[in-house]
């Protein structure tokens, strides 16, 4: 193990990383604020090799370029890391891009994560990048750290990009780490915990995140997988993550938990060990955990009510299209009677499935995104202990094999500067390759299938209005099902108020409910 730099042994401190969460566009206080993961593993890593670390969180601070600026004035530090996906998180990376360049412009920007991953040249080539991080970071940034630091040859950092006089190079490939449990678990004192407590769907008891796994086997079109994790899926072995829960529980006194994992379930036997040993902890915990329906299509009544009995009573299932020459495109690998024969199962034991679906694929005609519509509910009505998500505009991501037949076949041209991508929104509708009619259909489906799932629906809901919004709630759903029998969708009025109560939404509770922390009760203090 010693061959980690975070395993090595230091003396004082080697100097400061600071190390940046911008907003992700989407973000409701105390619904899904949730953890900072990227910036938690890679400020633990850091810190434990010697490095005094601070992470700033756009999401919990109204404050948030004069906290970079007095961050970067308290102590000047060797980098300052920026964490994004695609879209509109790289907007708050880059107002703190420019609140570091501001302040002091030679200390080293350094871009990683998703987007900075699939996007390398475009990410490097920005003003405001200096040195971009391709993959997993653990190791990189403690190497990275190392030769700022002692004024060493950037080249000999595997896994980076970097710009040497006018030229942009990439270094060597970083292999990524094949066994997870080398990595240390989270120091959760490096971030201000009390902010993060989201409230859990079905008990509003406060809710943590944590990661068990990374990557997956599987190659969905639509997914960055392939690209990001080579396809391979690497994990936590059932110890590890039993132990990882455990202290998470304890410490933060939550009663619910999801896991943020590509797919949990990549290890089945994996999947049973952890259960047998989270049985016998009787921890009493809500475990939400992503889930695929082959998985389940393939378990017995039994194994499903061990998963119950583990805590594993949230199941969250892709099933993306009710269409099925759409599943078979997008390489889902399972077909639609699978879904019905799970759901079928599913309806019998006490698990909740929450099903997601998308619309607006390449070619999509209007026939197929109804079919996705009328499926929803043929699951809802079969399984009283089913939810759906609301029907997701569909989003060529790069690096995803659909975004690379959305240029060659479609002719689509994708942004290729930060600021560019920093505007690709996913709610909005970005499907260069559907006609113009079809865009509008997808994009009303979109909004009005927040109301498919009372109790999804509920959970927005969740504040003092919410005996006039559920009352609303219940006058709208039976116009919704009218007009969905009808198939007419024409004149509808309620498609703009729908939006602007929602942008309204997202911005007052965001700010209202930044001030309400919802806290756990474990042996952790706010101090
Ligand atoms: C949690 C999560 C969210 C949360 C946000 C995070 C939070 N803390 O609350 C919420 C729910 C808000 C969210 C929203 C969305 N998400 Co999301 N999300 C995830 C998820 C499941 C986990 C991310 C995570 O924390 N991983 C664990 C950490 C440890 O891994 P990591 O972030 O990759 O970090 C590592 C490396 O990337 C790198 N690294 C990361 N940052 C940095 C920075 C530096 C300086 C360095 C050196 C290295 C580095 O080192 C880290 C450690 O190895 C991922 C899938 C996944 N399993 O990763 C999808 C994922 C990131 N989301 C995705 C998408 C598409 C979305 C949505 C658009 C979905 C939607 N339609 O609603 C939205 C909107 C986001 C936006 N673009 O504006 C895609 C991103 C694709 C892309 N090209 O960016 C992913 C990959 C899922 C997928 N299968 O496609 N998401
Ligand atoms: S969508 Fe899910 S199952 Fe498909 S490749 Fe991505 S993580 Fe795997």
């Amino acid at each position: 193990m010693s061959e980690y730099p975070w395993n090595r042994r230091f003396g004082e401190s080697l100097g400061k990383v600071v190390l940046v969460y911008p907003n992700t566009g989407m973000d409701v206080f105390g619904i899904n604020v949730g953890l900072p993961l990227s910036c938690l593993y890679l400020g633990t890593v850091l810190e434990k090799a010697g490095y005094e670390v601070e992470i700033l969180d756009e999401r919990i601070t109204r404050t948030f370029e004069e906290d970079v600026a007095r961050s970067i004035r308290d102590r000047k530090p060797l980098l300052v890391g920026i964490s994004s996906m695609t879209g509109t998180q790289i907007k708050g990376g880059l107002h703190a891009a420019k609140a570091v360049r501001k302040v002091d412009p030679e200390i080293p920007i350094v871009w990683g994560g998703v987007h900075p991953t699939l996007c390398p040249e475009s990410t490097l080539k920005d003003e405001l990048c200096d040195i971009m991080v391709k993959g997993e970071g653990e190791i990189t940034i403690v190497e990275l750290a190392d030769c700022i630091r002692t004024g060493g040859d950037l080249a000999e950092v595997a896994g980076i990009g970097f710009k040497d006089g006018g030229r942009r190079r990439f270094t060597a490939y970083r292999p990524m780490i094949e066994n997870l449990d080398v990595i240390p678990r989270p120091n959760y004192d490096l971030i201000r915990m009390e902010r993060y407590f989201t409230a859990s769907p079905s008990t509003n008891e406060a809710q943590l995140q944590v990661v068990t796994s990374r990557g997956c086997p599987y190659d969905c079109e639509f997914c960055y997988n392939l690209k990001f994790n080579e396809r391979r899926f690497r994990y936590h072995s059932a110890e590890r993550v039993v132990s990882d829960i455990v202290y998470v529980a304890e410490k933060f006194g939550i009663s619910a938990l999801f896991i943020e994992d590509d797919y949990f379930f990549g290890h089945p036997g994996r999947v049973e060990e952890i259960c047998d040993r989270l049985i016998e902890k009787q921890l009493n915990l809500l475990i939400q955990v992503p889930c695929r329906i082959d998985y389940l299509y393939r378990r017995t009544p039994e194994m499903l009510h061990k998963l119950y009995r583990a805590g594993f009573r949230e199941l969250w299932i892709g099933i993306e299209s009710g269409s099925e020459k759409r599943l078979k495109e997008i390489m889902k690998r399972n077909t639609l009677d699978q879904v019905r024969e799970v759901n079928r199962l599913m309806s019998e034991s006490d698990v909740y499935v929450k099903y997601g679906f998308m619309a607006g694929f390449p070619n999509e005609e209007r026939e197929e995104t109804l079919e996705t519509v009328d499926f929803m509910f043929e699951l809802l009505s079969e399984n009283p202990n089913a939810g759906v998500t609301p029907v997701m505009i569909y989003t060529p991501y790069p690096g995803t094999t659909l975004y690379d037949k959305a240029r060659l076949a479609h002719g689509a041209v994708f942004p290729d500067t930060l600021e560019g991508w920093s505007r690709f929104h996913f709610a909005v509708n970005n499907n260069y390759f559907l006609s113009p009619q079809q865009k509008k259909f997808v994009s009303k489906i979109n909004t009005i299938s927040k109301f498919f799932e009372r109790r999804g629906f509920e959970r927005y809901a969740n504040n003092r209005f919410k005996p006039v919004l559920m009352a609303l709630y219940s006058v709208y759903y039976r116009y919704l099902r009218l007009r969905l029998r009808l198939k007419f969708f024409g004149f509808m009025p309620e498609i703009p108020l729908i939006r602007l109560a929602e942008r309204a939404y997202l911005f007052l509770f965001h700010r209202t409910r930044l001030s309400q922390v919802k806290k756990g009760s474990g042996s952790y203090s706010t101090g």
